[in-house]
């Protein structure tokens, strides 16, 4: 019976970490209601994100002005309005996002997204590099 609950509690402490890991993947966890309103905030973001670039915003919903990045200019610790304190952000490159202490490196995928990204990794980014 103890090794029961046991295993079930490595089974429930298992199947948090795979949800934490997939939090970030999966931009789905930060939609809007609707897709009219999921477009807009893309558009916006696209509006204020080239090619090539990694865009991040203190605020969410990618308002005001992004601070953007590219792979070419590398390593880079984040501005001090954005240590801890990326809220959304677009990535139309690829990239590598790190947290400093206790160490944790989230690899970026062109494409990425996150509307509310305050939820997630955005309030322990303080660095992006070209690479994980
Ligand atoms: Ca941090």
């Amino acid at each position: 019976m103890r090794a029961n609950v046991q295993r079930a509690r490595v089974a429930a402490a298992a199947a948090a970490i795979g949800l934490l890991c997939a939090g970030f993947s999966a931009p789905a966890q930060a939609e809007p209601n609707s897709s009219a309103e999921r477009s807009a905030a893309l558009q916006r973001a696209d509006e204020n994100c080239g090619n090539g670039e990694i865009c991040f915003w203190h605020d969410r919903n990618y308002s005001g002005t992004p601070w953007r990045w590219t792979p070419g200019s590398g390593y880079r610790d984040m501005p001090s309005n954005l240590h801890d304190h990326v809220y959304s952000f677009k990535a139309n490159a690829s990239g590598c996002f790190i947290d400093w202490n206790p160490q944790e490196k989230r690899a970026v995928s062109n494409g990425d997204y996150a509307k509310a990204y305050d939820t997630n990794f955005g309030k322990r980014i303080d660095a992006v590099g070209p690479t994980c």
